[in-house]
C-alpha cells in the first residue's frame, strides 16, 4: 500500500506514521526527518535547509525532490510506503505524481489528519519545552500554520478531486487516532475491492 499522510505541522503525521509502519510493514519516508538528518550531518543540503526550516518556511522544491527521489530508490520502498510531510504544495504534488509514475508505484490513498490550530500550537509548545526544536517556538508554529493554509491545504483539495482523500479527526489519544486511521484505510480498501 502507498499512503500519503497530510495535515498541518504538528497534526501528528510523524507520530502516526511510525505506528503505521509497524502495523502495516511499510517504509516510512518523512521529508522532515530526512531534512533534519541532513542538517545534523552538515551536508550542503542541510546547510541550505537549516535557516529556512528554523524560520518556519518550506525548503525549496528542487532540494526536497532530489532528496525524496534518492530515498524512493531504496529497496525497502518496493513493499509500499507512508509518505509523511510531502507533498507540501501543488508543485510538489505534480512532481510526486510524475516520479511515482516513473517508478510505477502509484499512490493508493491520502489520509489527512484534522487538528485545530490551537491544539497544534499547544502540542508544539510542549515539544519545544522538551526538545527545543527551533521551529516549535509558538511564533514559528504560527508562521508554519500560515504557510500550511496558503500552500499545503490545496494539496488535500487536489487529492479529494481525484477521489483519493480520507479525512480523519486527529484530536484524541494516540491510539484512538491510530484506530481511526486504520478504520479509514480499511474502509477505503473495501470501497476499492
Ligand atoms: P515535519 O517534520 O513534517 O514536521 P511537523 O509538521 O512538525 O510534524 P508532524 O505533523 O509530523 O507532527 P508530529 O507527529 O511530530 O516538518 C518540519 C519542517 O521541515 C517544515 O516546517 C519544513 O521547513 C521542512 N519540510 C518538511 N517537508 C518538507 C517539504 N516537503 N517541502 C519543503 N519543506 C519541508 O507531532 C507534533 C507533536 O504533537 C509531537 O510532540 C507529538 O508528540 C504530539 N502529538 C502527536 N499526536 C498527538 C496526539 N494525538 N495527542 C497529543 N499530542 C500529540
Amino acid at each position: 500500500m502507498r499512503i500519503v499522510l497530510l495535515g498541518a505541522p504538528g497534526s501528528g503525521k510523524g507520530t502516526q506514521a511510525v505506528k503505521l509502519k509497524i502495523e502495516l510493514g511499510l517504509a516510512h519516508i518523512s521529508t522532515g526527518d530526512l531534512l533534519r538528518a541532513a542538517v545534523k550531518a552538515g551536508t550542503p543540503l542541510g546547510l541550505k535547509a537549516k535557516a529556512v526550516m528554523d524560520a518556519g518556511q518550506l525548503v525549496s522544491n528542487d532540494l526536497v525532490l532530489s532528496m525524496l527521489e534518492e530515498r524512493l530508490m531504496q529497496r525497502d520502498v518496493a513493499n509500499g510506503f507512508i509518505l509523511d510531510g510531502y507533498p507540501r504544495n501543488l508543485a510538489q504534488c505534480e512532481a510526486l505524481e510524475e516520479l511515482l509514475d516513473r517508478i510505477r508505484q502509484p499512490l493508493d490513498i491520502a489520509v489527512k489528519l484534522n487538528v485545530p490550530n490551537e491544539v497544534i500550537v499547544a502540542r508544539c509548545e510542549i515539544r519545544y519545552k522538551a526538545e527545543g526544536r527551533a521551529d516549535d517556538k509558538p511564533q514559528t508554529v504560527r508562521e508554519r500554520l500560515r504557510v500550511y493554509t496558503e500552500q499545503t491545504a490545496p494539496v488535500a483539495d487536489h487529492f479529494a478531486e481525484l477521489g483519493h482523500l480520507v479525512v480523519v479527526d486527529g484530536v484524541g489519544e494516540l491510539d484512538e487516532v491510530f484506530k481511526r486511521i486504520l478504520g479509514a484505510l480499511r474502509s477505503s480498501r473495501a470501497a476499492v475491492a
